[in-house]
This record gives structure tokens, C-alpha cells and sequence, in this order.
């Protein structure tokens, strides 16, 4: 089909950063195949098929030992492309679903079954068509035992997003750190009102991600890691990192996979953050059961 969009890398380069046994890449999608697992009516993306085959092939082309799948837009509510992908990985993935707040107590525990460690609230309006603060709310606090949410926001939004944040009475991981300015510097605007919300309690959580979304200098992506670098440092015990492969809606600067994964020493440069980034830290949020 040519009207459906390829965002990722046909050929990503092989990194020169090798990662530590056992190292997860915690931020990354499957889309479809469309055929056996179809994109949601409400979908503000048609993208080509990814789906687990390639997710895998290119993990062991970056050198990861595993992968956590987070249910992306454009499969809406139906974690079926997901689960399917966390059921073909051999305990080798877990993931993070999307679903309608009034999702009963046994779909949740199903889900748990199939892999499922999280659910997401997306707030990007170019990606859904709401998000009901308190229903939101409501499905937080009956999550079953050891789940966390993972939040997905505009920096331009965190401080009216604050109160709902604060209520939220499990962890709490933020995708790509809340997408801050980091032409701003470490020290900007954007990461400061970050580091205060890491601050209010120690059960945030945040993924070092997405250079190629965050830095408008491109790749290699020297703002980013000007900006990520202290943060890394100075809460090593709550970071993650991910690809986001397939990189919906990027394709018009698709990154380089190995490209993206040589970031990693430079926000993370000792092997003890390392191991901490991308081992440690993931399997406990991932992998405690
Ligand atoms: C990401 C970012 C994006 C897309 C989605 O669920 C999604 O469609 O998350 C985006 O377009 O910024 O984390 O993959």
C-alpha cells in the first residue's frame, strides 16, 4: 500500500556502544500487521506494518537482551497487535496498554497475564481525541498490584497537569521526559519545571528518549545531550531508555537506530549508570514478577 507511512531506518547502522547483558529497550511500538491485527477508526497515523518480527531482528542487531512494547495511538484501545507481540517474544518482552477507563477488574488481570506491567494516558492532541482527566484517575487507583502508569506529555502542559500527577497513587513514568526544550540547556525553563516534578516524590520515573523528537539540530544530537546528561546523573535510579522504535510520525527525519543507541554513553558515561539505565531500573518496573 503506498499511502501508509514508513518512519523507521530500512538499514540502521550497527551501533559502537555495546550494552550490558541483559539490557532492556524500554520505549518501543508494533504496528500491526494491518491484516491480522487492523489500526483503529480513530487513528491520526496510517502506518506501514512493524511488527514483532522486525521489533526483535532489531533488537539483536542493537545488542538488547529485551524489549518493553508500549500499545501505540494507532491501534486505539485493542492491545491485540501488543499482546500478540509480548506472546511471540519468549519472556523476552513486556509491555504497556492503552484502554478505555471503564475496563473491567478480569480484562485487567487478563491483560496482566498477557504481559502487561502498565497503562498509558496520552495527552498529545495531534495523537488522541481526549483524555478524561478523571476517568484517568478513577482506573489509577484500581490498577492491579506492582502496575504503574506512563504518561505522555508537552512540557507546555506540566504545570497544569500537576494536580492530576500528584494524585496518582502509583509510580509514575514519564515518556521522553515530558518532552522538554532542550535547545534551553540543562538549566532551561523546560528541565527545571521537569526536575521539580522528580522532586515532589521518588516514585517518578523517566525515559532518557527520543533525541531525534526532542533536538531540532539533529542527529548527533548535541542539545540533547547537553541537556539529558545531569539529569541522568543526578537520578540514576529512575531512568530508562528506548529506541521508540518504529518512531511514529517521524518520517520526515527517521533516525538511525545504531545512531541512537551511541547516545546512550553520553547521557549515561559510567558502566554503573549504564547497568542502572538499562537493566536494573527496567526489570524492576517490568520484570518483578
Ligand atoms: C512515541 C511518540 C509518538 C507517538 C505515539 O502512541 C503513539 O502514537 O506514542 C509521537 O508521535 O510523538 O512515543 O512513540
Amino acid at each position: 500500500m503506498t499511502d501508509r507511512i514508513v518512519s523507521w531506518h530500512s538499514r540502521p547502522s550497527a551501533p559502537r556502544y555495546r550494552p550490558p547483558a541483559g539490557a532492556v529497550d524500554a520505549h518501543c511500538h508494533v504496528f500491526g500487521p494491518q491484516a491480522q491485527f487492523p489500526f483503529s477508526a480513530k487513528a491520526k497515523y496510517l502506518p506501514a506494518d512493524a511488527g514483532p518480527d522486525q521489533v526483535f531482528a532489531l533488537r539483536d542487531h542493537l545488542g538488547f537482551d529485551r524489549n518493553v512494547i508500549v500499545q501505540a495511538s494507532c491501534h486505539g484501545t485493542d492491545n491485540a497487535a501488543t499482546l500478540d507481540a509480548i506472546a511471540r517474544s519468549q519472556g523476552r518482552a513486556r509491555g504497556v496498554a492503552v484502554v478505555d477507563p471503564a475496563i473491567s477488574e478480569p480484562d485487567l488481570h487478563a491483560l496482566h497475564a498477557g504481559g502487561i506491567r502498565g497503562i498509558r494516558f496520552n495527552f498529545l492532541k495531534r495523537l488522541v481525541d481526549d483524555a478524561p482527566r478523571d476517568r484517568f484517575a478513577d482506573l489509577a487507583r484500581r490498577l492491579p498490584v506492582g502496575w504503574h502508569v506512563v504518561i505522555y506529555f508537552e512540557a507546555d502542559i506540566l504545570d497544569d497537569l500537576r494536580g492530576f500527577i500528584d494524585a496518582i497513587p502509583v509510580p509514575v513514568v514519564v515518556d521522553h521526559m515530558g518532552r522538554p526544550d532542550v535547545t534551553q540547556g540543562p538549566d532551561g525553563a523546560d528541565m527545571r519545571a521537569f526536575r521539580r516534578l522528580l522532586a515532589s516524590r521518588d516514585d517518578i520515573w523517566f525515559k532518557a528518549t527520543c533525541p531525534d523528537r526532542l533536538d531540532p539540530g539533529g542527529d548527533p544530537w548535541n542539545d540533547f545531550a547537553a541537556a539529558v546528561a545531569p539529569l541522568v546523573a543526578d537520578y540514576p535510579g529512575r531512568v530508562l531508555w528506548g529506541t521508540d522504535w518504529p518512531h511514529p510520525n517521524m518520517q520526515d527525519a527517521i533516525p538511525d537506530d545504531g545512531h541512537l543507541v551511541d547516545m546512550i554513553p553520553r547521557i549515561a558515561p559510567t558502566p554503573e549508570l549504564q547497568r542502572q539505565m538499562l537493566v536494573d531500573n527496567p526489570l524492576t518496573l517490568y520484570w518483578a514478577d
